[in-house]
């Protein structure tokens, strides 16, 4: 971790807190300052419970590996002043649920999700809370049990969901700022999510069907055979979602950058299969299929890879 700091800009006691430990969450945890961050743990934590912290490897990116002990946050101690939510897609909204009770209703809570949708759901749950939205080019992964590396530096962008939100964000672009990585505000937000889903929508799914890393989708007749159809089902719902469309040669010209970039990696929802884990699939394709027939778009292309996804997963 960074050295020890407090998060001024922040009401009450200026800790953030993180519900859930994976490589997001890890990532954040590696890089915010000591004593700021602790993680929700699955189960209440007291003194008495033992196993209060989690400790793991972190290589920050480019750098050397170090030792990360983040505690995690005590049922008798006092609530944070920010929440982060790293959990995946499916398991947000019931993660927050459980999570909410200790919560004042002011403080913010900021969504870290892929895809789109599970924001919308959290939204409309709780409209009354300060509710934000991020979409982060970081990637980070798990090599090894234990061990984070933040593999790929990117950017990260937050902006509101909900009303009361709005006069939050400078605190919160502050906040998440201290760890030194780069945050901005986005009053746009749903735009910047439409970006990056457009990004997951093209690559995941493919790699997950194909069982490659990202670059390898490039050359292979299933990919070719159906990326312009894909792009051009996004670019229509897009238009008719957000009123703000991309044409679809642009779509597919920034799916392949990324896949370039990221050649080597292996994806989020090429790693969920691999594990057995449920994918995001609902979030991204899946998300779009929803969209277009709500929209009255014709979306057989990302039904079909949906459908695959679901074919081969739990
Ligand atoms: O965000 C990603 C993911 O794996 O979910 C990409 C951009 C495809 C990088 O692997």
């Amino acid at each position: 971790m960074a050295t020890p700091g407090n998060n001024q800009g922040l009401s009450g006691n200026g800790r953030i807190a993180i519900l859930g430990a994976g490589s997001m969450g890890q990532l954040w945890a590696g890089y915010l300052p000591t004593g700021t961050v602790t993680f929700i743990p699955r189960r209440k934590v007291t003194p008495e419970t033992g196993k209060p912290a989690l400790t793991y490897t972190f290589r920050r990116f480019e750098g050397p590996e170090e030792v990360v002990t983040v505690p995690y946050l005590l049922a008798t101690e006092a609530p944070p002043s920010l929440l982060m939510v790293t959990t995946k897609a499916g398991d947000t909204l019931g993660a927050i649920e459980s999570n909410l009770h200790d919560l004042s209703p002011d403080t913010p809570i900021v969504l870290f999700q892929n895809g789109l949708g599970c924001q919308q759901a959290v939204a409309e749950r709780w409209p009354q809370r300060p509710i934000l939205a991020a979409s982060t080019t970081e990637g980070a992964n798990r090599p090894a049990p234990g061990c984070t590396v933040h593999a790929g530096k990117g950017e990260t962008w937050v902006g509101p969901l909900t009303k009361s939100a709005t006069t939050h964000l400078t605190q919160v672009v502050t906040a998440l700022g201290t760890s030194g990585l780069t945050v901005h505000a986005e009053q746009d937000i749903q735009r910047r999510l439409w970006d990056k889903l457009i990004i997951n929508a093209g690559i995941n799914a493919f790699t997950a069907i194909l069982d490659c890393p990202n670059g390898d989708i490039l050359a292979d007749p299933f990919y070719r055979e159906h990326i312009d159809e894909l792009c051009d089902e996004i670019s229509k719902v897009m238009k008719e979602d957000i009123g703000k469309a991309l044409p679809s040669i642009t779509i597919r010209e920034r799916i392949e950058t990324v896949a370039r970039k990221t050649a080597r990696n292996t994806s989020s929802m090429r790693s969920d299969r691999r594990r057995g884990r449920p994918t995001e699939i609902d979030f991204i394709n899946g998300y779009i299929v929803g969209r277009g027939h709500a929209l009255g778009v014709d979306v057989p292309t990302n039904q079909m890879l949906t459908n695959c996804i679901k074919q081969l997963s739990p």
